[in-house]
């Protein structure tokens, strides 16, 4: 009796807190009635986004960003865009979750509850450049199937939590591992309980570097439910799929983890270039490591009509996967010629970088600026759209906006 009281009650908290109003006679709804506000949610508020902010998918929820919502060095929620596999998970119960470690090539099968994990090893905060494999997925012809991100499916927030390393090295790592992968609690769309949205992974190279956490906080608070609450995995740098939410297993694989949405095509592209629209076999995929280099320019906003007195100073953030980014360069006549911009060390490892530019025209009239980043393997954002592939990832071509100088 106490107890249902207590959940009614904690219900009724969220329910209020949701509907940021007072919910004047709910004593009288009806027991396990869903309010038509949660039947048919307002996403924005829902989750806590922006409204600038695009909605491609409800089911299941994918947000992006516009390129200038994402000016902050440090992405808060509001423009963090929410890719999700699946349906995201109800009624998270922190002081009951639990990460598991087990698999072929773990010494030992362990359990941890949140708070162990919390208490057990060092707390570490790194900024991590968070990117769909699909960012730019929109621009690819013959198009490809899946959400059509643009250029907003980046992210770079600060993540806190232990590194899986420390986790991992706890429970026993066998010599013969080559690959974790993730296992969560997100339903699949079908409504099967025993098929996962998505298990993906990292080589065990990757999961044993110092960044890689297993993260309960972003930007200093809980990690919002969209985004994994109360645990997930963070690998920096590489496709964010490998980024597994609301975690509560990982397995040491001896082989490459064979998870839901880690065989081809998923997450892999042609081993060796292709024609546009070509078929190509799964064998002759290969999978996506580190994310390519690239750049964004997140202010002015696209299409703005600006009023040109000394010089207009443009800025934005560059990335590169595993590497660091180099150079950053700026071009106003469609890439004849290139300047450099002012380019910043990353925070950390792993963390975007940020570069500025002023920018003075030579005349009134329309410009497009467009910007190419470098990394410091030499190489350089392509000015189109890169090589084709049948599902659409990797697209780091160079960002552009157009500019009125009145
Ligand atoms: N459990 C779980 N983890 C997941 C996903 C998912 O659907 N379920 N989507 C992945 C993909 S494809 C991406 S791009 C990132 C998106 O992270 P975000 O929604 O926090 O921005 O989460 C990854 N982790
Ligand atoms: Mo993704």
């Amino acid at each position: 009796m106490q107890r249902r009281k207590f959940i009614r009650n904690t219900v009724l908290g969220t329910t209020a807190s949701i509907l940021a109003t007072d919910f004047v006679f709910s004593e009288t709804m009806p027991k396990g009635y869903e309010p038509l506000e949660f039947q048919d949610p307002d996403p924005y508020r829902l989750f806590e986004k922006d409204e600038g902010m695009t909605i491609l998918n409800d089911k299941p929820w994918n947000i992006e960003a516009k390129a200038h919502l994402l000016d902050d060095k440090i992405t808060p929620n509001k423009y963090m865009f929410i890719r999700n596999n699946g349906i995201i998970p109800k009624n998270i119960e922190a002081s009951k979750w639990g990460l598991t470690i087990d698999g072929e090539s773990a010494r030992k099968t362990k359990s941890f509850t949140l708070q162990e994990l919390k208490t057990k090893f060092k707390q570490y905060t790194y900024l991590l450049t968070l990117e769909c494999g699909g960012n730019g997925r929109s621009e690819f012809n013959p198009p490809a199937k899946g959400n059509q991100w643009t250029v907003g499916a980046v992210s770079c927030a600060a993540w806190t939590g232990v590194r899986l390393k420390d986790v991992l090295e706890d429970v026993g790592v066998k010599s013969d591992a080559v690959y974790i992968g993730y296992h969560a609690v997100d339903t699949h769309l079908s409504g099967d309980p025993d098929k996962e949205p998505i298990s993906r992974g990292v080589p065990i190279y990757k999961a044993l570097q110092e960044e890689t956490l297993l993260a309960f906080k972003m930007n200093g608070k809980d990690i919002p439910l969209a985004h994994g609450y109360p645990l997930r995995l963070v690998a920096g740098g590489w496709p964010a799929s490998a980024s597994g939410k609301w975690i509560n297993r990982i397995s040491i694989r001896n082989i490459e983890h064979d998870g839901t949405k880690m065989k081809a095509p998923a997450y892999r592209v042609p081993c060796k270039p292709v024609a546009p629209g070509e078929k190509v076999k799964d064998e002759d995929m290969c999978i996506i490591e580190s994310m390519p280099v690239k750049s964004l320019i997140t202010f002015p906003k696209s299409g703005a009509m600006l009023k040109q007195e000394k010089g207009l100073h443009i800025r934005g953030h560059a990335w590169a996967g595993e590497l660091e980014v180099k150079a950053v360069e700026y071009s106003i006549d469609f890439g004849a010629t290139w300047k450099s911009c002012n380019l910043g060390k990353p925070k950390n490892r792993l963390a975007w970088q940020h570069f500025g530019a002023e920018i003075i025209f030579p005349k009134k009239g329309y410009y497009e600026v467009w910007a190419r980043a470098t990394d410091v393997n030499n190489r350089s954002q392509p000015m189109l759209v890169p090589g084709w592939n049948p599902k659409g990832y990797l697209n780091n071509a160079c960002h552009r906006i157009a500019v009125k100088i009145k």
